[in-house]
């Protein structure tokens, strides 16, 4: 059979480890295949027996729904050529109905004979990463061995897409066949991720480092003189870092360790779960904190300002990555939690711009970049971009009186500036500054109006 796999065009770095699963399994049965990425078309678009297409995060709903349609009008009425599966199409398998007309197969290839008549399960192979070789677009993730040594999650958090993906909570997978498959197949990776969604709720947890050790990953490795890296992709649940677990965890070459730090409710054992691990001799940390959930800018600061402290008290390095949260059915990214603006949200991004991307873990850096209090914060953030962006060079003028006369609004008209520049509108601000009779509001919104910004953050 002739089978192409296909993956949307996502501006991704990991490879799409359920198509290469695919592929590995037909490559198995002697077929051919080839892996695109994108919208397939003219002379190359030739008979495929089968194509598969994967799907992934929902914001990505439009770009999912036009190439599944674009491959459906390639198989013209044949559409059980057509597969579609993975994870949006687990999620949300009516709304790829109700849009494209076909129904997609939903959850894991975890079965025997889901692809053909035969005892294979397609999870367990080794991923076809030959296939990447000649894919048209450069996947910065290649040189890894991807798996999960654990699947599911005990708890089932309201803005986790989990519990309905990996429904049942298996403590225990053994990853030591599946490297040595890749390994004799394609050759030594240099790093291994590891995408369980919580191995610290494993009962198993010290099995599943023995594995890790034994196949090469024990602290200080190195394959061609270079650090060997482990790397819990979706973080540690710091609420179960315990003296026993974070010792385990320090006899391998885990870097960074990830942690989560959902909520201000979450700060004592966040602390709790840095000072054990830096005892243990962990001391490189990367924290998901999330925001634009039920959470304050005030409660973001807090907590940003909080780990920049840890850092400097333990003698240790944690970079926060600000994660936005976007409801799981959500079809973009425009979501706005209550208590955050489109104007606050585009602010911080703009102030992780200007940061480029992370949140240091030095104090002088962070104050330089998010402001000495929360309410600093706040005023950065309702500056126009330019002057988040470029402020020293706006120091000594533009940006300075706008912050002067910010910090002389009463606590009304602070809520006026921030109502007008909510939602980013160029034509509302212009409205109200054509209206106005408060002389500082006007002068306000003049800066915005002389720097303006796209609409939408
Ligand atoms: C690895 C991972 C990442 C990686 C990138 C993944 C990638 N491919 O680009 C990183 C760490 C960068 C990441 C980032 C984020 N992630 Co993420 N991530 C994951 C994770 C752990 C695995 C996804 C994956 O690639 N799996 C690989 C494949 C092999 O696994 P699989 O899906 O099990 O595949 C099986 C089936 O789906 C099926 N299958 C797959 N394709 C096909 C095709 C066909 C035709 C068929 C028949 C079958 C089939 O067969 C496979 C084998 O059994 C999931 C959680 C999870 N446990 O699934 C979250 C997850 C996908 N991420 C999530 C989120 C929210 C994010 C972020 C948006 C977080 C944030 N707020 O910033 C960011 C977004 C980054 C961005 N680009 O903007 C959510 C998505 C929710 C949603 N509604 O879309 C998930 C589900 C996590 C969660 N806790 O809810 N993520």
């Amino acid at each position: 059979m002739k089978i192409l796999l296909v993956e949307p065009d996502y501006p991704n770095k990991y490879p799409p480890l359920g198509l290469l699963k695919i592929g590995a399994y037909h490559q198995q049965r002697g077929d051919e295949v080839v892996l695109y990425k994108g919208l397939l078309k003219g002379e190359a678009a030739q008979y495929f027996d089968r194509i598969y297409i994967t799907t992934l995060f929902s914001f990505y709903y439009s770009k999912t729904i036009a190439t599944i349609l674009h491959y459906k009008r390639m198989v013209g009425g044949n559409l059980r050529r057509l597969y579609v599966g993975g994870i949006y199409a687990t999620l949300y398998p009516q709304k790829i109905y109700a849009a494209t007309g076909i129904y997609p197969f939903t959850g894991q290839l975890n079965r025997p004979g889901i692809l053909g008549d035969d005892k294979v399960i397609v999870d367990q192979l080794a991923p076809a990463y030959d296939l990447l070789d000649s894919v048209n677009y450069d996947y910065a993730l290649k040189d890894a061995y991807f798996g999960y040594a654990t699947r599911g999650c005990p708890n089932t958090c309201a803005f986790c897409a989990v519990p309905k993906l990996e429904p049942k909570f298996i403590d225990y997978i053994d990853i030591k066949p599946f490297v040595n498959a890749v390994r004799e197949k394609y050759g030594e990776k240099s790093h291994l991720v590891l995408m369980d969604n919580n191995v610290l709720a494993s009962k198993r947890f010290g099995k599943i480092i023995a594995d890790i050790k034994k196949l090469g990953f024990a602290r200080g490795a190195k394959l061609q003189r270079r650090q060997r890296t482990v790397d819990f992709n979706q973080g540690l649940d710091a609420s179960l870092v315990t003296s026993q677990n974070a010792a385990l965890l320090a006899e391998i070459c885990i870097k960074p360790v990830r942690l989560a730090y959902d909520g201000v409710r979450d700060a004592g054992g966040f602390e709790r779960a840095i000072k054990r691990l830096s005892k243990a001799g962990l001391k490189g940390f990367s924290t998901y904190v999330l925001y634009n959930f039920y959470d304050t800018p005030a409660d973001l600061y807090f907590r940003l300002d909080h780990t920049t402290r840890l850092s400097e008290e333990i003698g240790c390095q944690i970079y926060s990555f600000p994660m936005r949260y976007t409801p799981l059915d959500a079809i973009d990214r425009l979501h706005v939690g209550k208590n955050w603006t489109m104007r606050r949200i585009r602010g911080l991004q703009k102030i992780l711009n200007y940061a480029k991307g992370v949140v240091s873990s030095r104090r002088d850096l962070f104050f330089a970049a998010f402001g000495k209090s929360a309410d600093e914060f706040e005023e950065i953030i309702h500056m126009p971009d330019e002057y988040i962006l470029q402020r020293n060079a706006h120091k000594g003028n533009g940006a300075s009186e706008w912050r002067r006369d910010y910090r002389k609004l009463t606590a009304v008209q602070r809520q006026a500036l921030w109502d007008v520049l909510a939602d980013n509108k160029m034509d509302k601000i212009k409205e109200v500054w054509e209206n106005t009779k408060d002389k500082r509001l006007k002068r306000l919104l003049q800066h915005h109006i002389d720097y303006p910004m796209g609409s939408g953050a």
